[in-house]
């Protein structure tokens, strides 16, 4: 085990702590935008998948067990294929090919067009984590504890580097190197050729966050409610945030801004040079769903039912959309058309409102102690967060 796994935490000034709410109080403002549902179609089991659209045509996974086809424009379903486990995995379509993973331990290469199993690949578990393909291979996670790299126009496995745990987290690729998290509580870098492991970097809980690398810097969620951001090339620990609860979100990087998601309902923005928080606005239940940014909004799913769109700047809540069961799924936008899975089985395509930063002020007070520090955020007046902590 290397030694970069000594994390030197450097805990960021007002962000120390919020492990323990003693009390919370937000008023959102009023004047949300509204999204207009183009359709929603069934897919007869929980839509944890995130979507994708390429070529006018819509790929999803379900809880059926199925993988869905869809028209973009319509909702239409045009074909189905049938797996024999749940499908939370996210379809990744390169070149006419749509590749996605199974519950039922196998990953699968499909005709884009018809839906056509052309291979699968067994691994040894769960294939929760989505595919990430580069210069021909993919790249996969698996309950088995391992990461795989297969040839992606055969399936022929190439390399397996194991970890100790699921790695329920999907691969982010750069430059050569594989990026991935375990629920061993490690990030992993590994070779995207042989995969050789370069850097291990422990954190104190499963990492099931999908690391997001921008500039030589990774930043990921793990279920010690720490977002952390490491320096891609070492593993070194810069910063980590801590939102309080679990980050399965993973983050989004946008305007020098990071935002991610946790399980206490938080959303969080960063500072993406420092991980000094901006403002964070509270939803009513888990964030499991990672964020998507467009035009200067955050659009996100939460446990409470609701979709989410957010001024980045701000935090304010520009759009909620009531949909009525939990979403974990991550929202895809594609030319203003937002799609989105949720947990009471329906593939949603709502058409995105030209949203305007709305003047009004919102109010938010959150007051909490952690880490024997008295953490105070107050958004007051017009859309600035301040944080403070006292020891
Ligand atoms: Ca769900
Ligand atoms: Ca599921
Ligand atoms: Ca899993
Ligand atoms: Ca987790």
């Amino acid at each position: 085990m290397p030694a970069d796994t000594r994390f030197r935490r450097k805990l960021v000034f007002g962000v120390v702590g919020l492990l323990t709410m003693t009390a919370a109080f937000v008023q959102a403002s009023q004047h949300e935008s509204q999204a207009i549902p183009i359709w929603s179609t069934d897919t007869g089991g929980d839509v944890d998948s995130t979507p994708t659209v390429a070529n006018g045509l819509l790929y999803v996974g379900s809880d059926s067990g199925s993988i869905y086809a869809l028209d973009a424009s319509t909702g239409q379903v045009l074909w189905i294929t049938n797996t024999g486990g749940e499908v939370n995995s996210s379809p990744t379509v390169v070149d006419g090919v749509v590749y996605v993973g199974s519950a039922d331990n196998n990953v699968y290469a499909l005709s884009a067009q018809t839906g056509e199993v052309f291979w699968t690949t067994a691994t040894g578990g769960s294939v929760d984590s989505s595919p990430t393909v580069s210069n021909g291979l993919l790249y996969v996670g698996s309950d088995s504890g391992s990461i795989y790299a297969l040839d992606a126009s055969t399936g022929q496995v190439l390399w397996i580097t194991n970890t100790g745990g699921e790695v329920n987290s999907s691969p982010t690729v750069v430059d050569g190197v594989v990026y991935v998290g375990s629920a061993d509580n490690n990030v992993y870098a590994l070779s995207a050729q042989t995969g050789q492991i370069f850097w291990t970097t422990t954190t104190g809980g499963s990492v099931d966050s999908s690391p997001t690398v921008v500039d030589g810097l990774l930043y990921v969620g793990s279920d010690n409610g720490g977002i952390y951001t490491l320096d891609a090339a070492t593993g070194q620990v810069l910063w980590i945030t801590l939102a309080g609860d679990d980050v399965n979100s993973s983050p989004a990087v946008a305007d020098n801004t990071v935002f991610a998601g946790s399980d206490n309902g938080f959303l969080l923005a960063l500072d993406a040079s420092t991980g000094q928080l901006f403002w964070i606005t509270i939803t009513g239940g888990a964030i499991a769903s990672s964020p998507t940014v467009l035009d200067g909004v955050v659009y996100f799913g939460s446990g409470d039912g609701f979709l989410y769109g957010l001024d980045a700047l701000t935090g304010q809540i520009e759009l909620q959309e009531f949909i009525g069961a939990p979403v974990d799924s991550s929202p895809f936008i594609s030319d203003s058309v937002l799609y989105i899975g949720s947990d009471d089985n329906f593939i949603y395509a709502f058409d995105l409102p030209a949203v305007v930063a709305v003047a009004e002020p919102a109010t938010a007070y959150l007051i909490g102690i952690g880490l024997g520090c008295l953490v105070l955020l107050c958004r007051c007046g017009h859309r600035t967060a301040r944080v403070g902590c006292k020891a």
